[in-house]
């Protein structure tokens, strides 16, 4: 294995500028390469010492909230969007449950590009609505879901000069390879397990990808095996065949077809691993536990790295990362609804006493 890698500069306040510059030599950029960079990725990785207790292992949060927009979409937004910059493109367009679209906005807008996104009407987070209509983007809301809003984008470069910044696009799934990158670099291996949740399946495929070519590349000694969670209701890897109308409160991966199935089954076979179905309710019960036991406030869809890890459970002593895809704020009407706001009291001593119980 390479000592630390030392071409960068170091120092008490070494910059984080980026993913770009941090792995360039994976990525698919040269000098020409104009970079569009929010300075994504440089996420923590966070030990979790009550999830850790609970299930017998070494349990790792890889914090992925914590990137520019909120959501890992940044990774490989920004690898898509200097690509599209340096082609000279005008326009980019996605089809999202919402952090895509959130990512691609903020990312056109710093590029100086037009950027539409196509969302499922009625099935978006407020939080990411909100950012995409904030950064500028056309906002189309689709009567229909996710994967009819991909089959069309998937045909809009053939009537209009756009490029297509979803997980179909190879720059995303580059990008998105430094989250093992970065897991390897803090741990200084691979770990045994690695849980994450399945939508559209480019982050699984994109992480085992990453893996292997770290591993290549002498960074690594060892594969973790790639376990991937599906909503019960929106599991059609697990199912084996895509769902029609697909159904889960985690909207982020209300997905039913899959653009990345092969990348997905691919990566749980090869390493050992799988993908099976986690229920909302096991979806919320992780939310709160890692809000309220970990002080980790991620979206639904993000909790289900964590259900499936306590529903399957792991060898003892396993050192297990669950990627925590994306940030709780995101969704404000979900956390909200998990509980009873409390009624406001007089602004007085009294009456905040009496309300405290004290
Ligand atoms: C928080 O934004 O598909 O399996 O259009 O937002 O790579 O699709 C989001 C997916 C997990 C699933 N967690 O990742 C979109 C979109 C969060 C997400 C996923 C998504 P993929």
């Amino acid at each position: 294995m390479s000592e630390t890698r030392s071409d960068r500069p170091s120092g008490p306040l070494r910059p984080w500028r980026g993913l770009i510059e941090e792995y360039r030599e994976f990525l698919p950029v040269t000098d020409a390469t104009p970079v569009v960079t929010l300075h994504e990725g440089g996420t923590p990785l966070l030990f979790a010492p009550r999830l850790s207790e609970r299930v017998g292992a070494e349990v790792f949060l890889k914090l992925e909230g914590a990137n520019p927009t909120g959501s890992f979409k940044d990774r490989g937004m920004t690898v898509a969007i200097s690509k599209a910059a340096e082609e000279g493109a005008q326009a980019v367009v996605c089809a999202s449950t919402g952090n895509t679209s959130a990512s691609a906005a903020a990312y056109a807008a710093r590029a100086g590009m037009a950027c539409a996104v196509l969302i499922p009407e009625g099935h978006i987070a407020l939080g990411k609505l909100a950012q995409a209509l904030v950064h500028g983007a056309r906002v189309l809301q689709v009567r229909g879901n996710f994967d009819v809003a991909l089959e069309i984008v998937r045909d809009l470069p053939n009537r209009a000069p756009v490029v297509v910044v979803n997980s179909i696009n190879p720059h995303r799934i580059a990008g998105q390879m430094t989250g093992a990158f970065e897991i390897v670099d803090v741990l200084g291996d691979a770990p045994d397990v690695h849980c994450i949740p399945v939508g559209n399946a480019g982050n699984i495929t994109a992480y085992w990808r990453g893996y292997l070519e770290y591993k290549a590349a002498g960074h690594s000694t060892r594969l973790p095996r790639m376990m991937g969670f599906q909503a019960e209701g929106a599991a059609p890897i697990v199912n084996g065949a895509p769902v029609e109308s697909p159904e889960t409160i985690a909207t982020a991966i209300r997905i039913g077809n899959p653009a990345s199935w092969f990348g997905a089954t691919a990566a749980a076979s090869e390493s050992g691993g799988g993908i099976h179905a986690v229920s909302d309710e096991e979806i919320l019960s992780a939310y709160r536990f890692l809000a309220s036991e970990e002080s980790v406030f991620c979206e639904a869809a993000s909790a289900a790295s964590v259900a499936g890890l306590i529903k399957l459970g792991v060898p003892e002593s396993s050192r297990v990362v669950c990627v925590l895809t994306g940030h709780g704020l995101k969704d404000p009407d979900l956390a909200i609804s998990q509980l009873t706001v409390p009624p406001a009291v007089d602004a007085e001593m009294g009456a905040v006493l009496a309300a405290l119980g004290l």
